[in-house]
């Protein structure tokens, strides 16, 4: 809107026009009040019905909460206004009346269910902490490119309709492509493998993945965002490194430019970034420390995979950010490496919060031979995947990489309960649209 001023810049003595949604009003009688709310914040608006023109404080007074308005005037210094200025209007135009029934308040007052706020994400986002949440998200997938960027890498995107799908422990949700059979992608594993055999040597991609989860969890999605890394020349230490790199990089993002958002979310004076090395463990010192907590009713041995209750065990055994390395080779994908004097035990890893997991990954096997043999032990026909088999053969380096869920990044950054609070319009089970 042309000549429109942002609350936050409307100083005293300045004529304005501020443009934005009507937050509460207050009539007290002779004089009313009408809180105006943009993006930047909020500016009380004075209406004195003896003083000024009947029709403009009848505007002023008859529009809905949460309409749209533009208020025109001088701004002056105002001890008892909420934010020590008001505006003195001498002209109020409704842009966009709101309904007097609204599905949710953004005031705030009342409190509304999760699925209520993802059907109405407009309203729900007017609230300065759920703005917040977005507003962090942001900055920590800025953060995050800045890290690759300081790493060497080139952003990438990899398609996402697909012919083959590549994560075992997840069903690919299928469509039909001219009238072929095809699948959303469930991660750019192979396509990020791919480019760092190409010149591009290392690189990452922030992008959707689609996993056709069957189980409704607070912190599974069927659509989700994953940062993924991939390095030629890279071992699985270095891609632990990077791991560890981002994440912390989104926790000093937060605490340097995310205040306001902080302070939103009542997080202000708990917020820490964590500190020190993540301690890295290995599968089965990770193993001997579940099962020395007593917390879970499964004693758990080699080849088990973590349950969600050991998981959560461990976590709160560690007690920060940590590591899982090593983990038997026949609970890993075809595509990570074993260790070269122990093929029972792989260069896979997993980077965990006490709360989930947040990263996979490890080295790649590279030898052409021992990829083949790979897919045919993991029971996957190689041919079908010949696009990227045949890359194998023309010289591909060693290389390592992960993906981490975004979503749990941001969740756990925050503290929030469920993943669906980091996401605008989540698909899960049930919900499809908006
Ligand atoms: P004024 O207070 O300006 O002489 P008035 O007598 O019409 O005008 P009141 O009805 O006495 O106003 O005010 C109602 C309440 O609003 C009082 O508590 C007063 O302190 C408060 N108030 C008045 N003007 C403002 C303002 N510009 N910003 C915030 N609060 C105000
Ligand atoms: P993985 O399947 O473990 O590994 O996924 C990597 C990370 O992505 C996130 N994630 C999810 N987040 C929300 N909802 C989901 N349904 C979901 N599924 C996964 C998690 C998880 O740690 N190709 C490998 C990565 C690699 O080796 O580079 C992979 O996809 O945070």
């Amino acid at each position: 809107m042309q000549g429109r001023t942002y609350t936050a810049d409307a100083d005293p003595g300045d004529e304005v026009t501020v443009a934005g949604w009507v937050h509460e009003t207050r009539d007290l009688g002779g004089i009313a009040f009408l809180i105006l709310r943009d993006t930047t914040g909020q500016i009380q608006v004075k209406f004195e019905k003896d003083e000024m023109d009947d029709d403009l404080v009848e505007t002023g007074l008859g529009v809905h909460r949460e309409s749209v308005i533009s208020v025109t005037g001088e701004v002056a210094e105002e001890p008892r206004a909420p934010t020590g200025v008001e505006v003195v209007p001498e002209s109020v135009e409704v842009v966009a009346p709101a309904d007097p029934e609204l599905p949710l308040d953004p005031s705030g007052k009342v409190d509304a269910e999760l699925p209520t706020r993802l059907d109405n994400r407009t309203l729900d986002l007017r609230k300065d902490d759920v703005k917040a949440v977005f507003e962090v998200r942001a900055e920590i997938l800025r953060a995050t490119r800045e890290t690759f960027r300081e790493l060497g890498c080139t952003e990438i995107n990899t398609p996402k309709i697909v012919a083959t799908g590549t994560e075992g422990g997840t069903e690919l949700f299928p469509i039909t492509y001219f009238g072929r059979e095809a699948f959303m992608n469930q991660s750019p594993q192979l396509f990020k493998q791919l480019m760092a055999g190409s010149g591009l040597e290392r690189v990452f991609e922030i992008g959707p993945i689609f996993r056709a989860e069957e189980h409704n969890t607070p912190r599974h999605l069927n659509e989700a965002t994953s940062i993924d890394f991939e390095g030629a020349f890279c071992d699985h230490h270095e891609a632990m490194d990077a791991a560890e790199a981002v994440a912390k990089a989104a926790y000093e993002a937060v605490a340097e430019n995310c205040g306001d958002q902080l302070e939103a979310l009542d997080l202000a004076d708990e917020f820490e970034v964590p500190e020190g090395d993540f301690p890295r463990l290995t599968y089965e010192e990770a193993l001997e420390r579940v099962n020395d907590t007593g917390d879970i009713d499964e004693h758990l041995v080699w080849g088990d995979d973590l349950s969600t209750e050991a998981e959560h065990a461990l976590g709160q055994d560690v007690g920060e950010h940590y590591f899982i390395t090593d983990w038997p080779s026949e609970i890993k994908p075809f595509y990570i490496k074993d260790h070269d004097d122990d093929e029972t035990v792989s260069t896979g890893f997993d980077m965990m919060h006490p709360r989930m997991e947040l990263v996979s990954g490890g080295q790649r096997e590279h030898r052409h031979e021992r990829l083949i043999e790979g897919f045919e032990q993991q029971g996957l026909d190689p041919e079908a995947f010949e696009y990227y088999t045949k890359m194998f053969k023309y010289g591909m380096p060693p290389h390592a990489g992960w993906g981490m869920g975004a979503e749990r990044l941001v969740m756990t950054v925050l503290g929030l309960k469920n993943i669906r609070e980091a996401v605008l319009f989540p698909r899960d089970r049930q919900r499809l649209s908006p």
